[in-house]
């Protein structure tokens, strides 16, 4: 049987659950404008440990109020005045909930708006889709604050901008909004008006796809991307050998073959 995921344990998080296993995971600090506290990402680290064996087919992830994230909590990082040794562990429960997320298996899609700044925009490249709004705009305003990124952007973040932007976005606090941000990679779509409905929508065609399938795109992809080419076209080998034989897909097949089955067209 399934874990089971005790809603009530979460209070820095609003989650709910949708229909085809669809959850919403909303950051719920609003008038912190979802700053990252430890809180909070222990309570990530926890629902995305649990994800992948409680039968989430996606997780929407979302931020409550006019901002998606602030970022690390800079009030919180100050009253606590960490020694390095102690920083270090907060990063690593950082990277701890933010590689379940990018690794899992579960798709996740993040809803956008405001700002997604600093570790927002650290939390938010996590995501495997992310949908921007009229509203959203990204930043990584370490350099200003006498910070340093320490929830993966250097990793994540170059890896949708490149190692140029990146800089520059650290060294000067550049914004990004608009086309301009989907058009280097920030997000894959941009809406007028609530992102959160679009990444539903996206979230209730991508549960249709078989959940092995799911998997492996959300698992897969990042894991190989790690490795050398030769060892990582192993690798796929090995994941289509087990993904692309699955029952489920026989059925599936045969409507391809019986032309029930849609077919790939172009928009109109
Ligand atoms: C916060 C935080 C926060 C707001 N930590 N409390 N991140 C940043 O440098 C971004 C800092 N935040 C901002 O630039 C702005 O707050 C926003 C653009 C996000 C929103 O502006 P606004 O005008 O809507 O809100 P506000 O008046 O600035 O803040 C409202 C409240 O949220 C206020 O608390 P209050 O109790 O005085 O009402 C703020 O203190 C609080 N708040 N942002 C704590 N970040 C693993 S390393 C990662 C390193 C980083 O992430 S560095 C980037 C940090």
């Amino acid at each position: 049987m399934a874990i089971q995921i005790d809603k009530s344990r979460f209070s820095n998080l609003a989650v709910e659950e949708r229909d085809n296993g669809v959850w919403v995971v909303t950051l719920n600090r609003p008038s912190k404008r979802n700053a990252l506290d430890i809180d909070t990402i222990e309570e990530l680290v926890e629902f995305f440990s649990l994800a992948p064996r409680a039968g989430v087919s996606v997780a929407v992830l979302a931020g409550s109020g006019d901002h998606f994230c602030a970022g690390l909590d800079l009030i919180e990082h100050h009253d606590e005045d960490r020694s390095p040794a102690d920083f270090m562990h907060v990063c690593l429960r950082w990277h701890e909930a933010f590689n379940k997320m990018e690794y899992g298996g579960v798709p996740v899609v993040a809803a956008l708006q405001g700002a997604v700044v600093g570790g927002g925009l650290e939390l938010a490249s996590s995501a495997h889709v992310r949908v921007m709004n009229e509203t959203t705009y990204f930043a990584l305003p370490e350099g200003q604050r006498g910070l340093f990124t320490g929830g993966g952007a250097t990793i994540r973040v170059t890896d949708l901008v490149g190692k140029a932007r990146m800089i520059d976005m650290m060294l000067t606090g550049r914004v990004y909004q608009g086309q301009e941000a989907v058009d280097l990679g920030l997000a894959q779509y941009i809406v007028e008006g609530s992102s959160l409905d679009r990444a539903l929508e996206l979230a209730d065609r991508i549960a249709q796809n078989l959940p092995l399938s799911n998997f492996a795109i959300c698992s897969a992809v990042s894991h190989i991307q790690n490795m050398s080419a030769l060892d990582g076209a192993y690798a796929e080998a090995v994941v289509a050998g087990v993904v692309n034989t699955q029952p489920d897909a026989r059925t599936r097949l045969a409507a391809f073959a019986d032309k029930s089955a849609a077919r790939v067209r172009p928009n109109d």
